[in-house]
């Protein structure tokens, strides 16, 4: 059975709970607390060297790290992911959108916010990240003026990637009525039959960290 090292807090988490809840796909999930470092331990960075969640592991025992890249294996095949060339590169576009433009702004100021104590540097920090994710709000909503979903004419895995954390960038400090654009689609990702909320609900196996 599927594997997924994960956090309940975390969006790049959502991410593939949510595909895996579209797919109609039972998996274990394994809760890892990702501020006491149990991502940092020799068998974590076994399956990621890079010590972070979300990883999925396979039957095989082969291990998949990287939120989007997991996003990208297990819709292959699926209405989640195009097959015309074009419409994949696109499908990727607003996927490396979401790593470099979105989610080290949006995710990164709702994590300070959130959960933990902020240093003295990350407050410094935080007017740049907001300033970075109001920006890339702007875009999606820029997109979003002429086009339903960011994956072309159905929802996929681009738009599960951006749901993750845009759907809590309130958290963070954004005011999404500024983006009614944002709002709608928002509210058309969450209206897909077979949604699931970014709290996961027990009905994944949950097994012990470190097993
Ligand atoms: N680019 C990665 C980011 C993964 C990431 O930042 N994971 C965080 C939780 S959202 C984590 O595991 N942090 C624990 C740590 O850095 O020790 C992805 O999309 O999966």
């Amino acid at each position: 059975m599927l594997r997924l090292y994960d956090n309940h807090l975390s969006g790049n988490g959502y991410k593939p709970r949510l595909l895996l809840a579209h797919l109609g796909r039972t998996y274990e999930r394994v809760e890892l607390d990702i501020l006491e470092g149990e991502t940092r331990t020799p068998e974590f960075l076994a399956r990621n060297p890079n010590g972070r969640i979300p990883v999925l592991e396979l039957d095989s025992g082969a291990c998949i790290a990287e939120s989007n890249a997991i996003l990208f294996y297990l819709a292959e095949g699926s209405r989640f992911l195009p097959s015309d060339p074009l419409a994949r590169a696109l499908t990727l576009q607003w996927m490396f959108f979401e790593q470099y433009s979105h989610e080290p702004c949006i995710a990164v100021a709702r994590h300070w916010i959130q959960h933990m104590e902020m240093t003295e540097s990350q407050r410094a920090q935080l007017p740049d990240k907001q300033e970075g994710g109001r920006a890339a709000l702007a875009v999606m909503e820029g997109h979003l003026a002429a086009s339903d979903w960011f994956g072309g004419h159905a929802m996929n895995i681009a738009d599960i990637a951006l749901y993750a954390y845009t759907h809590v960038a309130d958290e963070g400090g954004f005011d999404l009525s500024d983006y009614p654009h944002v709002g709608d689609w928002l509210d058309r990702v969450r209206e897909q039959p077979g949604h699931v909320p970014m709290e996961p609900a027990p009905e994944g196996i949950v097994v012990p960290a470190g097993a």
